[in-house]
């Protein structure tokens, strides 16, 4: 299988993350992309290749544009105001206060973040641009029939929605993945969120769409981040209603009980006959991760990866979370090595 990975992903790298009432070093690291890369490497997963550069056109099929001007802007702005340490809002547009946009770059961000734990740094706008490209990239791969491509993405992108970002997030590398199979000819997309948080910026670009299947296994919203998102009465809105999955699970959660969801997403996803699959592979769900709390272990992975190859589509995996850093490579490479070593009766 193909990966596609760029060192851009170094210019993501903020000093804080807001996190139990401190700023501390932050979980989404540099690190985390450099290992799983090695892993790739050291296990002769296949070729690494860099990104194409695409225009903005593909980011603005699923993001608001004025949001994507506040991202390129927003670190300058907030220097430019004379702030001294990162990028991180103070106040939100709660229950029943305006939903205008304010002028001030401190109002900005709150009226664009969704959580905030996530500093803006120096170079995060540029990061998040090459990580789109590095989804891009695979998907064009899928589009001219690769059966499998990797999106090594940093920084994440699940929970970005259409003009929010957050959760580590800010960009939807997956939305504009599955976007531009779209948009290249695919009549349906199903998008697979394995990720242990609930992606409710994928939820919510696809909500009311019957064209983009959006199923999720996640811990449980009323236990875990997001918080606001993530409900299984959560079905999708009009048109779109039916074509959203949420499958949330409790604290403790084990591989036994897990793989049965992922059997339930799958038989969705099988009757949905999708011309294509985008994976959201976060391996926080592994038992050491240190913010999550299912108990995956890193056998489980290579078994997870087997099942979603019987599938038999054009499958995209678009890197999300992972914390345990030691295991983040095994655990990652594990699920593409063991797709690999499936070939499905159906392709
Ligand atoms: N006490 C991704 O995995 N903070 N984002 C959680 C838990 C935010 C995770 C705090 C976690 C975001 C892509
Ligand atoms: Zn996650």
């Amino acid at each position: 299988m193909i990966t596609v990975f760029t060192t851009d992903h170094l210019l993501r790298s903020p000093r804080t993350e807001l996190y139990g009432g401190e700023l501390v070093r932050p979980h989404e690291s540099p690190e985390r992309a450099q290992i799983v890369l090695e892993q790739i490497q050291s296990q002769c997963l296949g070729d690494v290749i860099a990104p194409l550069r695409f225009d903005a056109a593909p980011l603005l099929r699923v993001h608001d544009a004025e949001y994507i001007d506040f991202l390129r802007e927003a670190w300058d702005e907030w220097t430019a105001a004379g702030n001294r340490g990162e990028a991180i809002p103070d106040c939100w547009p709660a229950r029943r206060m305006s939903q205008r946009r304010p002028n001030s770059i401190t109002g900005k961000l709150g009226y664009y973040a969704m959580a905030g734990e996530t500093s803006i740094s120096h170079g995060t706008w540029q990061a998040a641009r090459s990580a789109a490209d590095v989804a891009l990239t695979a998907a064009a791969r899928i589009k001219d029939g690769a059966r499998a491509a990797f999106a090594l993405c940093r920084p994440p992108g699940h929970h970005a929605a259409y003009d929010l970002y957050g959760g580590y997030c800010f960009l939807n590398n997956a939305a504009i993945a599955a976007q531009y199979l779209r948009d290249a000819g695919a009549a349906r997309v199903a998008i697979l969120d394995v990720d242990f948080h609930h992606g409710n910026g994928t939820q919510d670009i696809f909500y009311d769409r019957p064209d983009v299947l959006y199923v999720s296994l996640h811990g449980d919203p009323a236990d875990a981040f997001p918080y606001f998102s993530g409900y299984a009465d959560e079905t999708g809105s009009g048109a779109g209603s039916g074509y959203t999955l949420n499958l949330p699970m409790p604290p403790g959660t084990e591989f036994s009980a897990w793989r049965g969801a992922l059997t339930t997403a799958l038989a969705r996803i099988a009757e949905f006959r999708s011309d294509a699959l985008v994976v959201s592979l976060g391996v926080d769900t592994f038992a050491g991760d240190p913010i999550s709390f299912f108990r995956l272990r890193s056998a489980d992975f290579s078994t997870y990866g087997r099942m979603i190859a019987e599938c038999g589509l054009p499958t995209l995996f678009a890197l999300e979370g992972g914390y345990a850093v030691d295991e983040i490579g095994i655990n990652v490479v594990n699920v593409l090595t063991g797709f690999e070593q499936t070939t499905s009766s159906a392709s």
